[in-house]
């Protein structure tokens, strides 16, 4: 069943919808791998997949520029990807090999690259709302015109120290783009029974933050408001606030079988406001690319996703003397 039909023309070239449309597809494809090794007892501990939720990474970061700064919470694996982290390194990472981003020892929610500037990969709800501030801050000290997105969820967005960064990031004009996203749950709680007032992109007013909200579901719509919001922080102007309405297909976490909400709800939202069918369906009607383009960047993504697969599966667990490495960071 096709995405909903659009007939506005895009207002970017033909190569970067499909540099889009392959960016969302492999972190598809690449959760569904993770969803599969998780059921065959080849991923320990949590696991939060990102399907559903692809056109809000991906269009973000269509509008960030090198050394730009991301951090986000732990179902972070669809971040990884899009700022350009090996998959093999997140997969394996995953299994918890040798071969893995943490060397096996973080898993999931502990990822972290300087090279890309991705700085986890945070199991405490908004704990890293605060840490987001703090690399606008230093970004802000070192006069870089660098740029922090800093995601989090909608149940985050009812935590305090959510409100007590909002006050300092604004205070001091810092360089942070607030991301919520809004995926209509935190947990089984719907965002209807655990917040009063359900406009999360106002939650800046009183302290002079400037937010908005956007639809999570077009990747066009998303890196249309991200620029925007680059452009604010990189004046100097101070934070802001993207509130993101997307939603997420699979439960919570691996162990969650999603019983607080329908089948049908669910259906609906995967047959009518796809992320990647829609952007198949701008590039197949403005005959932007043809079904066997589409079918060319399909194989692409499966071979990298099996090949991701195999390293994880064969790369060796780490030594018992890992232990003691890592366990400060380099200055
Ligand atoms: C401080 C804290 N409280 C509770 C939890 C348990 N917990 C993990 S995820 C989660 C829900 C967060 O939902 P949301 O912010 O909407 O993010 P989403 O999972 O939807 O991406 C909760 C309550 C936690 N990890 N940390
Ligand atoms: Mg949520």
């Amino acid at each position: 069943m096709a995405a909903r039909k659009t007939t506005a023309k895009p207002n970017v070239s033909a190569d970067e919808l499909k540099a889009y449309y392959r960016d969302m597809l492999l972190i598809r494809r690449f959760e569904e791998k993770a969803g599969q090794l998780y059921g065959m007892g080849l991923i320990g501990g949590f696991c939060h997949l990102y399907i559903g939720q692809e056109a809000v990474v991906v269009g973000l970061e269509a509008a960030a520029e090198e050394g730009d700064k991301r951090i986000t919470s732990y179902r972070d694996h669809g971040h990884m990807l899009a700022c350009g982290m090996d998959p093999d390194g997140v997969m394996a990472e995953l299994t918890g090999r040798e071969g893995g981003y943490s060397k096996g020892k973080g898993g999931s929610m502990h990822m972290f690259s300087k090279e890309k500037h991705f700085y986890g990969g945070h199991g405490i709800v908004a704990a890293q709302v605060p840490l987001g501030a703090g690399l606008a801050f230093a970004d802000k000290y070192k006069g870089n015109g660098r740029v922090t997105f800093t995601y989090f969820g909608d149940g985050a967005a009812n935590q305090g120290q959510v409100y007590e960064t909002f006050n300092m990031a604004a205070l001091w004009d810092l360089p942070v783009i607030f991301v919520i996203e809004n995926n209509q749950y935190a947990m089984g709680t719907a965002q209807k029974r655990s917040t009063s007032t359900p406009d999360l992109y106002t939650r800046g007013e009183a302290f002079g933050i400037k937010g908005e909200v956007v639809d999570g579901m077009d990747v066009l719509a998303v890196k249309a408001a991200g620029e925007k919001a680059v452009a604010h922080c990189r004046s100097g102007k101070g934070p802001y606030i993207l509130e993101i309405k997307t939603y997420r297909y699979r439960g919570h976490s691996m162990s969650d079988p999603a019983k607080y909400r329908t089948r049908e709800e669910v259906q609906k939202m995967r047959s009518e406001r796809d992320p990647i069918d829609h952007v198949r369906d701008l590039l197949l009607q403005g005959k932007h690319a043809t079904e066997d383009d589409l079918k060319a960047i399909d194989k692409e993504i499966k071979k990298i996703v099996s090949d991701s697969a195999e390293f994880a599966r064969t790369s060796p667990e780490p030594a018992l003397d890992e232990l003691w490495t890592d366990i400060y960071a380099d200055a």
